[in-house]
C-alpha cells in the first residue's frame, strides 16, 4: 500500500472504506466530506478503521502486528557494554513504574486519564552499561518501519516507560502489544508501538513522523 506523508486524520480514521462508499452511495457525503476528497481518501487508505476508547489506532504499515508473547524478545544493543535480549517475564521482573497522563496526538485528539505501567527505559538502559559516548536511543518497531528516538537525558527526565499495560490490562495488539514506548509529556508519535529493539547511539536520530514534518521537539506545550 502506498503511504501518504500525512498522518491519518481523525475523521478519516473513524470511517472504514466500505462505510465511506456506502455513505457516498446514500448521497449523504456532506456528513463526512468536510475536507478535500484526495486528502480524505488517502487518510482512508492509510488508516486502520478502528477507534478504541477514544484512541485512533494508527499503523503506518496498514496492518497490526500480532506478536507471540512467548516468543517475544526485546533487544538492547548499540553503544552498550552489556547488550541484552529480554523476555517478557524478564521485563516484568524489573521495577515497574506507573504513569497517568493525557494521551495527545499532534493531529488534535486526546484521551484523558490513560494509565500506563512497565519498566522505565532509563532503568533498563542503566543495566546495559551504556558507553560514555552514548547520547540517545533509537526505538524500533517490530513492524519493520516505525522508529523514534529520545536523548538519554529525555528518557530520564520524562520517565519514559516501556508500557506493557494500559488501564491495568495487558496492552492489546492495536495499542502495541506486548510492549510500547510511552513518553509522558510528549506527543503520541513518540510512543512507538510493538517495540522490538532499542539501540544506543551517539547522536539522536529523526523518527518516522519527524522525517515527514512533525516537530523533533515533541514536548506538548502546557
Ligand atoms: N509502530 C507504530 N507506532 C506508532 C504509530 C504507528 O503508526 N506505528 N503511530 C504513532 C502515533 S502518530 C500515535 S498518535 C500513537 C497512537 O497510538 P494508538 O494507535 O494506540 O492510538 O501511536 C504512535 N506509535
Ligand atoms: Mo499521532
Amino acid at each position: 500500500m502506498e503511504q501518504s506523508p500525512i498522518e491519518p486524520a481523525p475523521e478519516g480514521a473513524r470511517i472504514g472504506r466500505r462505510l465511506f462508499l456506502g455513505v457516498l452511495g446514500a448521497g449523504a457525503v456532506i456528513t463526512v466530506a468536510n475536507r478535500p476528497l484526495g486528502r480524505m481518501l488517502s487518510a482512508l487508505e492509510d488508516a486502520s478503521p478502528a477507534s478504541i476508547g477514544g484512541f485512533q489506532i494508527y499503523t503506518v504499515t496498514g496492518s497490526i502486528p500480532h506478536l507471540d508473547p512467548a516468543r517475544y524478545r526485546l533487544r538492547v544493543d548499540g553503544l552498550v557494554g552489556r547488550p541484552a535480549t529480554l523476555t517478557l517475564s524478564q521485563l516484568a521482573s524489573l521495577p515497574q513504574a506507573e504513569v497517568t497522563t493525557t494521551f495527545t496526538c499532534v493531529t488534535g485528539w486526546t484521551v484523558p486519564h490513560t494509565r500506563w505501567a512497565g519498566p522505565r527505559i532509563a532503568d533498563l538502559i542503566a543495566r546495559c552499561a551504556p558507553s560514555s559516548n552514548a547520547h540517545a536511543l533509537v526505538v524500533a518497531s517490530a513492524d519493520g518501519v516505525y522508529t523514534d528516538s529520545l536523548t538519554l537525558a529525555q528518557a530520564e527526565a520524562t520517565g519514559a516507560l516501556l508500557a506493557t499495560t494500559l488501564d491495568d490490562r495487558p496492552l492489546s495488539a492495536d495499542h502495541g502489544a506486548p510492549v510500547r514506548l510511552l513518553v509522558p509529556g510528549m506527543y503520541g508519535y513518540k510512543s512507538v508501538k510493538w517495540v522490538d529493539r532499542i539501540t544506543l547511539v551517539a547522536k539522536e536520530e529523526i523518527g518516522y513522523w519527524e522525517q515527514r514534518g512533525y516537530p523533533v521537539d515533541a514536548y506538548i506545550p502546557t
